[in-house]
């Protein structure tokens, strides 16, 4: 960091063991960084290394700040506040310790957040993915809850989850954040979607780690992320569930309300029960599908505020 400079950018890692990999990712983000000619920072949020993390990275010219809670997601949270309080900077980056992500790309993702055309800019890992990079089951689970957080919630971004990104200080003091584990990607990315905030998505090349293991539990964690696309779907934008529920009632009932008719009028037998389930299952169905249409219009007067709002400001 330049004296007496102000921090434009600070770079925050998260680490829990990662010595055989933190020394790669720190040259090149100084090498990236000291191209560009910004005066920036580096935070190491460490989450208990047993192992030289910690020493590497202070020799390698980073802060480590020790993690007070758990989990990936509480790291970052420490770091964001701790950053913004300290080194107020117009742009933070996340990236990972494991080589994983190639800190020479940070000027890709800063760019369109300097240039204002964007708010965050997110690495997207699948079009430029080493082979053996990220397991199947990872990269299936990956595709699956960045489609969901599309359907759901109407986010444009096929890489949801990415932990590579620029992101503009500002969306990191207005957006809530409460994930303590690895949902905290996916939190955030809805959360800046929702509070209005441009996204973008920049491809990256996604390798392997260089050492060390993943702290990622696919089932456990997987689940984890898909219940806070889930929770924060219900809250915000329940236009998907109000829909879902209307086709899932309204094409059944009229189904049965159909069948129910015919024999009323065509054979002459009456189903009585049959006719007023037909009729609930319609009427909630048609309810349901109101409420959709309803709530459809409300997130759309909610973002041209939210635009009007944030052009008002820039
Ligand atoms: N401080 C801290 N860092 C963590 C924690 N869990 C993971 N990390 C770091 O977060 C980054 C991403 O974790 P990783 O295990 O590679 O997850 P994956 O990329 O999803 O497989 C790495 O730099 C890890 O060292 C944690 O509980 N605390
Ligand atoms: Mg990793």
């Amino acid at each position: 960091m330049l004296k007496n400079n102000p921090v434009e950018v600070a770079v925050i890692i998260p680490t829990l063991n990662e010595e055989e990999g933190i020394a790669w990712v720190l040259s090149r983000v100084h090498k990236a960084l000291g191209e560009l000619g910004k005066n920036y920072h580096v935070v190491i949020v460490d989450g208990g290394s047993t192992d030289k993390t910690i020493e590497i990275a202070k020799k390698m010219n980073a802060e480590v700040i020790m993690q007070k809670g758990k989990g990936y997601g509480d790291a970052y949270i420490q770091g964001f506040n701790y950053v913004l309080k300290k080194y107020k900077p117009k742009i933070i980056i996340m990236i990972d310790a494991d080589g994983t992500y190639d800190p020479l790309e940070i000027p890709k993702l800063i760019k369109p957040v300097e240039s204002k055309e964007a708010d965050m800019v997110i690495g997207n890992r699948f079009q430029q993915m080493q082979e053996k990079a990220m397991t199947i089951v990872n990269y299936v689970g990956n595709k699956v809850l960045s489609w969901l957080a599309r359907i759901m919630l109407g986010i444009n971004i096929k890489d949801t989850q990415s932990g590579y990104r620029a992101i503009s200080s500002e969306v990191l003091e207005i957006v809530p954040l409460r994930e303590k584990g690895m949902p905290l990607a996916t939190e955030l990315v809805v959360g800046a979607y929702i509070y209005g905030y441009k996204l973008k998505e920049e491809p990256i090349t996604y390798r392997r780690r260089i050492g060390g293991k993943s702290k990622l539990n696919p089932l456990k964690d997987g689940y984890q992320i898909l219940k806070t696309i889930v929770h924060l779907a219900l809250r915000y934008n329940p236009t998907f569930f109000a829909f879902t529920l209307g086709a899932l009632l309204l094409i059944p009932g009229l189904t049965l309300g159909a069948y129910v008719a015919y024999h009323y009028f065509f054979t002459g037998v009456k189903y009585y029960i049959k006719g007023l389930i037909a009729i609930i299952m319609t009427l909630i169905g048609f309810q349901s599908l109101l409420l959709a249409i309803l709530s459809l219009y409300l997130k759309r007067m909610e973002l041209r505020l939210l635009k009007l709002l944030h052009t008002r400001r820039s």
